[in-house]
């Protein structure tokens, strides 16, 4: 070969090696194993969501849980998913889960050789996280964690501190900490003594799933008489307060023809239907139980209502929101970060139901205050675009990773 076709040759194999290396920087994917609450709630929504953007980011998503999580349908090529299971002894009357999740955790972190392990919900996967990593420790490798708070997992040990001291170490003992609200963040400073920063990332939104549709059929078959719809959606919990939205309905209802559709299931229905019945507005109201596409209902909605008693953010509000619907809440937690008063919906002391009656009958009696709140309220999700938030939890991890090269736990 001549002298200037050798450097030809070196030039071109130094190309090669540098779009290579480049390559890997780009898409330097991460091995990540994720850890949830596998229901409806949620925080077990966001945990899934989030590891389904970052195998489609082409990062590997491992997630280890009890039960396969409830939006993990898809087959996707860096999608794993590790099953804890039930360890039946008579001896047991409570089925040591916590040790079950750590031992499956360091069993899927050592051989699947994972970077980095996020836990979602404190209680108990922060402390089960941290016996995993002292265990793997042993073995040589330092595994980091992430624990992403999301609302009772805190608040709930304000109230009740049978669970604080674990709660509080196994926080501390995390190498990073995110919060889903700044309301949250504050709370746990609050409540606990913490040697860490918390990082706020706010709960996200998938459009292509969550958009405003036509499905007027749908509309017709709910209002045949045109009437307005109003919906609510949750787990039917205490601290959603599923009476205050019949009351408000009964208000409602009774100056503007509507329908309510009552979305989810849980303790309190049996008690929300009693009151519907002894109000005599059961005939406008559909209970729905649990749905799947949830998208489709929220698409013939005029008004969300959410008047929890607590909520650290508020993630029914924000699909909500993406499909243009206006919200009226309670000012309660995080909901004054997501919902902006007289922007995207209103929002009223927790149990005001005068005041949150007033609101939707305001927003209905206004065509034109309905079209500016339906602007509004996808212009505030937009900014919550599950592109632009997962890119944080990556950053973030990218962070984590960077800080604990050099450290070992103590
Ligand atoms: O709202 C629930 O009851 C479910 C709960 C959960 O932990 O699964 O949701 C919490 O986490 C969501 C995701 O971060 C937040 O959007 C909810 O506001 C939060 N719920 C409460 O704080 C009551």
């Amino acid at each position: 070969m001549s002298f200037i076709g050798k450097r030809c040759c070196i030039k071109l194999l130094i190309r090669i090696f540098v779009r290579i290396t480049a390559t890997k920087y780009i898409f330097a994917n991460m091995k990540i194993g994720i850890v949830c609450y596998p229901t409806f709630g949620g925080s077990g929504v966001v945990a899934t969501e989030l590891g389904l953007a970052l195998a489609r980011k082409n990062h590997q998503v491992h997630f280890v849980t009890y039960k396969r999580p409830a939006r993990l349908s898809v087959f996707h090529e860096n999608i794993y998913f590790h099953e804890v299971t039930d360890v039946n002894y008579p001896l047991f009357d409570y089925p040591p889960y916590d040790t079950t999740l750590a031992s499956k955790l360091v069993d899927v972190i050592k051989y699947e050789n994972l970077d980095l392990l996020h836990v979602h919900y404190a209680i108990p996967h922060a402390a089960v996280a941290y016996m995993a990593k002292k265990i793997l420790l042993e073995e040589g490798k330092y595994i980091p964690v992430v624990t992403t708070l999301h609302g009772t997992d805190i608040t709930l040990v304000g109230n009740d501190h049978s669970f604080a001291p674990v709660v509080q170490f196994s926080i501390n003992k995390s190498d990073g900490i995110t919060a889903v609200s700044q309301f949250l963040k504050e709370k746990t400073e609050e409540y606990f003594d913490l040697n860490k920063d918390i990082r706020v990332i706010y709960n996200f939104i998938d459009f292509s799933r969550f958009q405003k549709t036509n499905k007027d059929h749908f509309r017709k078959a709910i209002a045949p008489n045109g009437e307005f719809i109003l919906s609510h959606i949750s787990n039917f919990r205490k601290v959603k307060r599923v009476q205050d939205v019949i009351k408000i309905f009964k208000r409602v209802s009774a100056e503007m023809p509507s329908k309510l559709l009552m979305i989810g299931d849980g303790p309190e229905r049996t008690a929300c239907e009693e009151l519907c019945r002894s109000m005599g507005v059961c005939q406008n109201i559909r209970f729905l139980g649990k749905q799947d596409a949830i998208e489709e209902l929220l698409a013939i909605t005029d008004v969300f209502i959410m008047p929890s008693g607590n909520e650290s953010f508020g993630l029914a509000a924000l699909e909500a929101m993406a499909c243009e619907v206006p919200v009226v809440s309670s000012n309660i937690g995080g909901l004054p970060e997501l919902n902006f008063d007289g922007v995207t919906g209103y929002l009223s002391n927790v149990g005001d139901v005068q005041s949150m009656s007033d609101h939707v009958l305001n927003i209905l009696k206004n065509p034109e205050l309905l079209k500016k709140l339906r602007k509004g309220a996808k212009k505030r999700a937009l900014e919550l675009d599950i592109e632009l938030v997962v890119q944080q939890y990556e950053d973030y991890y990218e962070e984590v990773l960077e800080k604990s090269r050099h450290l070992t736990v103590n």
